[in-house]
């Protein structure tokens, strides 16, 4: 199946007058200045008119090929620079992967997203990489991948070969970036989320905050997603997981409701993205859970890892859902309906709790 058969997401263009790229970073800051319920009241507002407000999208991650990546990311426990004790694999079998998104689709997820410490892919990996899109979506799932930078030959195989999703973050301000990225530019990454859209596929696009990072990166970072000429279908915002042996290992605790405000202006700027609350989960209680998700966060990482680092168990999750209501979004892009683990829906019945 390729992109051409799927009904397309909703309408998410700078045509759409709802939906504007024009946004100046004077506006951006001045929705973080508002007060916290006033911004919260404007994003909730937003967020229902483009979705249920019910529901979140379920992405499951598995890390294809781990660790000795030559990148110096400050954040990242793969980077062979840093000492993090992780343990280096080689890129997985296409059936390996083919079966865990197989049990991550019984599991309830129906996006299955699929990460690879490198700068870029090589050409040599590329068959395997493209058997493996083709397999994830022969079970009927969406599929994403994050391979780092790409040509344009790698770009069009693998929308030729039906990723629907690539994921490319800009992770901060270019200002900030400096700081914590030197071993590609902040235009490399603009030119690949460029590459992405070019060839039809969807775009992920989304940052860390807890860098150590001020307020106005995270009004570059957000200004910058939100004036990309197409809006990234998804945008996930993560808390960095401090991994000892990294560089930021000891940074400073994220003020919560500074999280939750970012949150809430990526809703208001990009209404028709899901914005998904990405890593970091794991130090957050039920109440940030619940902040995040009124302030329009719609969609999760789901499933006790993400690449390297530990994600809340799949009972924790289901019996917050169900706590504050909230459904698994359903997949319409496919006409082969998905047959989630019943326990999402036991666990989402008012009585579960
Ligand atoms: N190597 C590819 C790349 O960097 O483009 C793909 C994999 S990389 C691990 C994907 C993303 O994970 C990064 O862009 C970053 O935003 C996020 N990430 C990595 N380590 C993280 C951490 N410790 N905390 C939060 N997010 C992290
Ligand atoms: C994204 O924005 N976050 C995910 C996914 N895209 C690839 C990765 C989070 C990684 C957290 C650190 C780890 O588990 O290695
Ligand atoms: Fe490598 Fe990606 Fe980690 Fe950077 S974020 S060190 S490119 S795996």
């Amino acid at each position: 199946m390729t992109h051409s058969d799927r009904t397309p997401a909703p309408a998410n263009t700078s045509s759409n007058p709802g939906i504007r790229s024009d946004w100046t970073p004077g506006e951006v800051a001045e929705l973080f200045e508002l007060p916290f319920n006033d911004l919260l009241f404007r994003a909730q507002a937003v967020h229902r008119q483009y979705f249920d407000p019910n529901a979140v999208q379920i992405s499951t991650l598995l890390s294809i090929k781990t660790g000795a990546c030559p990148e110096d990311c400050a954040y990242c426990p793969q980077s062979t620079r840093f000492d993090t004790g992780l343990s280096v694999e080689e890129l997985m079998d296409v059936q390996a992967v083919v079966d865990q998104a197989q049990q991550a689709r019984q599991a309830g997820a129906t996006r299955f997203c699929m990460g690879a410490a490198w700068r870029s892919p090589k050409d040599r990996d590329m068959p395997a990489v493209l058997a493996m899109v083709r397999g994830v979506s022969a079970l009927g799932m969406e599929t994403c991948m994050t391979l780092g930078m790409l040509s344009d030959s790698q770009a069009e195989a693998l929308a030729e070969a039906g990723l629907d999703y690539y994921n490319h973050n800009l992770d901060t301000s270019p200002e900030y970036y400096r700081e914590i990225i030197s071993t590609r530019t902040y235009d490399d990454r603009l030119q690949t989320l460029e590459r992405v859209r070019s060839v039809g596929m969807k775009v992920c696009c989304g940052g860390i905050l807890g860098m150590g990072e001020q307020r106005m990166d995270r009004v570059g970072l957000l200004w910058q997603l939100a004036t990309l000429p197409t809006h990234p279908e998804s945008v996930p915002i993560n808390q960095l997981v401090r991994v000892p042996g990294t560089p930021l290992a000891d940074e400073a605790d994220m003020d919560a409701l500074e999280f939750v405000r970012t949150i809430a202006v990526a809703r208001i700027l990009m209404p028709a993205s899901h914005v998904r609350l990405s890593a970091g989960r794991e130090e957050m209680s039920e109440e940030m859970h619940a902040l995040a998700f009124m302030a329009g966060a719609n969609s999760i990482f789901y499933g006790d890892k993400l690449l390297t680092t530990a994600n809340p168990e799949e009972n924790r999750d289901l019996q917050l859902l169900a706590k504050l209501g909230i459904s698994p979004e359903p997949l319409t892009l496919r006409s082969a309906p998905l047959d989630p683990d019943p326990r999402f829906y036991d666990a989402s019945s008012p009585h579960a709790a």
